[in-house]
């Protein structure tokens, strides 16, 4: 689908022009968590939290499958056709597809270690397809959603995963950077990039992916600081699920995160994640801001992760049964599927299709990983300077000792 910006490009203005001006979004949430200085403000604000998580989301389509009114963000969304919308759909189909034959792989031994992304499909798919080809998108690790509206092949994404090799594609064939697994750090590869593309006087735009833990990280708070004194054209793109591995988003928080972006001097939106159609309308929305030189968005996609953190993760060890269930009410594919059920935008065809394609999906998948051939083993050695290092050489020479010492490896 296209989901091109209508606006028109202008010219971008000057960070000091514009710091303080546009927190206008965050200022009109309403939102007062002012707890703090006593030695219950954990407890409060905390709570506090909590309570407005359900107040203050943008929200176009209700778990329901009910379309309400928005008049902030009806009109990023206002031409979607019903081929469009069933393209989400099937996007967010096959994306959770394809994340549970990862899951079953890594289970199989095929792969030493999955993220999934279930639950986040509709932040994911959402705002992917905000993006226009020549934006940039810089991921985490569960971007697999992302990725798919890239159009990065999925069978590519899993060689990481695998241990095959450390990445799997180009960055630049898709604009959508590599993996990244170091918390946070791709913000302020985003912000640098962002600086780079308005230095140029290109009218792309940047987003960057990152979690709640990783809004506790250094980095996010200077990619922050300098997006917005350089007014660069980033939206810091935050997938709250409301858990970074066991932690919880309210005890690495007193404040609903998008209401950090005030203190940096922009706006800060926090979207129901769960809610495809919102997702699409923020991003598109924060996405024009910054190629109209309005500089950056925080954009909090407020959704859950519903699995566990990796496969070698056991979430039933902190978290219960109840907060999974209350999530899956507001399940993104459905919520979706009723909205398009109740709007005649579908037929029984429509699905066992896209059944047929998911299976298909899952087979490549599996074929595919199966067939992916072992990197050689003194690959490792091979990238790490550009000329010859003595240590290097003498670790290189270690190994190949090693891998001698056995057998049936016939001196490698
Ligand atoms: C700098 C750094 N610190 C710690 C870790 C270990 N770690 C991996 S994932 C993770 C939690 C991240 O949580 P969040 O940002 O909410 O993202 P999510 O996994 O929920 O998508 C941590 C602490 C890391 N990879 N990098
Ligand atoms: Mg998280």
């Amino acid at each position: 689908m296209t989901v091109e910006s209508s606006a028109a490009r202008k010219p971008r203005r000057s960070a000091a022009g514009k710091a303080g001006t546009t927190g206008s979004k965050t200022g009109t949430t309403g939102d007062t968590t002012g707890a703090t200085g006593t030695k219950r403000t954990t407890r409060t604000a905390r709570s506090t939290a909590k309570k407005s998580a359900d107040t203050q989301l943008v929200q176009l389509l209700t778990p329901e499958g009910k379309r309400v009114k928005n008049a902030e963000y009806d009109a990023y969304v206002a031409g979607i056709t019903p081929e469009e919308l069933r393209g989400l759909y099937r996007d967010m189909v096959l994306t959770r597809r394809f994340d549970a034959e990862a899951t079953a792989l890594q289970r199989q031994g095929e792969l030493g270690l999955w993220a999934s992304l279930l639950g986040q499909e509709a932040a994911q798919i959402g705002s992917g397809r905000a993006t226009r080809e020549d934006d940039y998108v810089f991921p985490t690790y569960r971007e697999h959603g992302v990725a798919w509206c890239r159009g990065v092949d999925p069978t590519n994404l899993l060689g990481m995963f695998r241990g095959v090799n450390n990445g799997g594609w180009d960055p630049n064939g898709n604009n959508f950077h590599l993996y990244t697994i170091v918390i946070g750090s791709q913000t302020l590869h985003a912000t640098g990039y962002a600086m780079g593309v308005a230095k140029d006087g290109a009218d792309s735009a940047v987003i960057a992916y990152f979690g709640d833990g990783a809004s506790s990280q250094g980095d996010v708070a200077e990619s922050f600081t300098f997006g917005a004194v350089y007014n660069a054209p980033v939206v810091f793109f935050c997938q709250n699920n409301q858990w970074a591995i066991s932690e919880p988003t309210e005890k690495q928080t007193r404040v609903p995160l998008y209401q950090r972006a005030q203190g940096y001097g922009f706006p800060g939106v926090r979207v129901d994640g769960n809610d495809v159609l919102a997702c699409l309308a923020v991003t598109k929305w924060a996405l024009e801001r910054a190629r109209n030189g309005e500089g950056p968005t925080l954009v909090e996609a407020f959704t859950y992760r519903m699995g566990a953190h990796t496969t070698s993760d056991d979430p039933t060890r902190y978290r219960g049964d109840e907060e999974r269930l209350a999530w899956e009410a507001k399940d993104p594919i459905l919520r979706l599927r009723r909205y398009l059920e109740a709007s005649n935008h579908t037929d029984e065809g429509f699905f066992s299709e896209l059944e047929a394609e998911s299976e298909a999906l899952g087979k490549r998948v599996r074929e595919a990983v199966r067939a992916m051939p072992d990197p050689d083993h003194f690959a490792i050695f091979e990238n790490v300077y550009a000329d010859g290092h003595a240590l290097v050489d003498e670790e290189r020479a270690q190994f190949a000792a090693y891998q001698a010492s056995f057998a049936d490896e016939g001196g490698h």
